[in-house]
């Protein structure tokens, strides 16, 4: 398993502290407050919330500042999950090795778990007064387009009408980008925009996540094939069992690992410019595609 840096290592307990923190906030009507902190509190790998905190190593940003933004990026994340788990769409019963929202309270207590991780992201964003105004919008312009019907709202309805077609590598790739590359994509713009990256690093990092994003998709692929439900914390071989197309079943595990490396190499190319700032960003890079869960 692929090791984080000593920075990520110890950065890991004060996000989780943090955002424990402003999940507690929310203080919302029982039993959906208590459906927010079962979702959110119990596992994951933050690996978002590392995105954003990792790409401002490269600015020297406040971190204090960042773990909000990260904060409001995984509230994003913890709602796509528990939306994902439902009858209607993946009907899934286990997420993160224990049952989903849905089994554990009802659907009605998770949809509305879902809907308030999501706005109360915005409302995080809101509250971010030491940036100025247009850092705000811009940010939450950002991650609006990330999540909605641009990025992955809009991807998680051409991922269920595959399921009824047959698609290629290219709407593959599509449909990831959009499902699960544009999230990963904003937790590393959102840093680089706080820090006032140019136009040039701006690009970069665009590169260097679209890549990582990939990448994090095709080793889900892989994972979904080889993994076992135990060490995946969620039900394995879901995508053979639904009929649909990944980078797994589409290559075959061979090829599939090949792009892997590929995605990987061409990511970790994409930050030659950067000096050991970047190395927090590369070991996020590895530990994507070493994975086992
Ligand atoms: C319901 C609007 C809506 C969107 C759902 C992102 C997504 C779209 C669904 C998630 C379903 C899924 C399993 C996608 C595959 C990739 C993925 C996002 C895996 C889970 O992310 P991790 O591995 O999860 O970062 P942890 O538990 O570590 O936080």
């Amino acid at each position: 398993m692929t090791s984080l840096t000593p920075y990520l290592n110890d950065a890991l307990p004060r996000f989780e502290a943090s955002f424990e923190q402003a999940l507690k906030n929310i203080n919302a009507p029982s039993p959906l407050q208590e459906a927010i902190l079962y979702s959110t509190l119990q596992g994951g790998k933050r690996l978002r919330p590392l995105l954003t905190l990792a790409t401002g190593k490269l600015f020297s940003t406040d971190e204090a500042l960042l773990m909000q933004i990260a904060i409001a990026i995984e509230m994003i994340h913890a709602y796509s999950l528990i939306h994902d788990d439902l009858p209607a769409m993946d009907n899934d019963t286990l997420r993160r090795g224990q049952p989903t929202c849905h089994i554990q309270f009802d659907e009605a207590t998770a949809i509305l778990a879902g809907d308030a991780l999501l706005t109360e992201s915005f409302y995080h964003l809101t509250q971010l007064t030491s940036l100025p105004d247009s850092t705000r919008l811009h940010l939450i312009q950002l991650l609006s387009h990330a999540a909605g019907p641009r990025g992955m709202v809009g991807g998680q309805m051409l991922d269920i009408l595959a399921e009824e077609t047959s698609i290629d590598a290219e709407d593959l790739a599509t449909i990831h980008s959009l499902k699960t590359g544009k999230l990963i994509e904003a937790s590393i713009l959102a840093a680089a925009f706080v820090g006032e990256a140019n136009e040039e690093v701006i690009e970069v990092l665009t590169q260097f996540s679209q890549k990582i994003g990939l990448a994090f998709q095709v080793q889900d692929d892989i994972l979904d094939l080889s993994g076992t439900t135990d060490s995946l914390g969620k039900t394995a071989g879901k995508d053979q069992q639904q009929g649909k197309t990944t980078y797994a079943t589409f290559y075959g595990l061979e090829k599939a690992n090949k792009i892997l490396e590929a995605l990987l190499r061409s990511a970790l190319s994409s930050l030659e410019a950067f000096n050991e700032q970047a190395d927090c960003l590369r070991s996020l890079a590895l530990y994507i595609i070493n994975r086992s869960s």
